[in-house]
């Protein structure tokens, strides 16, 4: 059976389970006590580079359709982003990696379901991209070891949760006026985003050296 999405509040509970496996996993265990192997992280980072890639060019399109008084914190979204970016290729340098990789197939999977929430309504991609981004803020909201401190605290800071809460706060009051239709895909896609984090973390786990 479908259900329909309310509130963002009402998502995290309703889907804890899968949200918890979102947002904790031995990948992020191994960033915390350093326990992970350069090879785990280096495909996460080149991965999650590729993923940004896609990821700023969904939020571009976000940006141009919101209601107005929505557009200016996904366009300050977006301009944080385009530094994201550039901070992915000083970190890749700093570690001689590559970005001019292949997606792989989770990756590519996250990519092509982000072209498809592209095309669907307003509410539906508010509650995508704070799902996205509050995946994040929680799975790196810890103390990292040494090696991966700037990464957790790029995501895990005060700043970014305070940003992913006016996310929140956009998502919701555009679900207010959303449809039935629109409540249950906007649940639909709060799910899958869910089960794409859990694969994402595993891709990286999941490295062989
Ligand atoms: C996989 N999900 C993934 N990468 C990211 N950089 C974000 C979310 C941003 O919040």
């Amino acid at each position: 059976m479908s259900t329909a999405a309310t509130s963002c509040s009402e998502l995290l509970e309703r889907h804890r389970e899968i949200w918890n496996d979102a947002t904790e996993h031995p990948f992020l265990a191994g960033c915390k006590d350093g326990s992970v192997k350069a090879n785990q992280f280096d495909t996460w980072l080149v991965q999650d580079y590729l993923f940004v890639l896609q990821f700023t060019k969904f939020v571009e399109g976000l940006a141009s359709l919101a209601p107005k008084d929505h557009a200016e914190a996904i366009s300050g979204g977006v301009a944080a982003l385009h530094d994201e970016l550039s901070w992915f290729q000083a970190k890749a340098s700093e570690r001689r990696l590559s970005l001019d990789a292949s997606p792989l197939e989770t990756t590519l999977q996250y990519q092509k379901f982000l072209a498809d929430l592209s095309a669907q309504p307003y509410p539906v991609q508010a509650v995508g991209f704070w799902a996205i981004e509050l995946v994040y803020n929680q799975a790196w909201g810890f103390q990292a070891s040494k090696e991966y401190e700037e990464f957790a605290e790029r995501w895990g800071n005060a700043d970014f949760g305070k940003y992913v809460k006016l996310l929140e706060a956009q998502a919701d009051s555009a679900l207010k006026k959303a449809s039935q239709e629109e409540k249950i895909e906007a649940d639909r896609v709060f799910v899958d985003i869910a089960k794409l984090e859990v694969k994402f973390w595993n891709m990286a786990f999941e490295t062989k050296q």
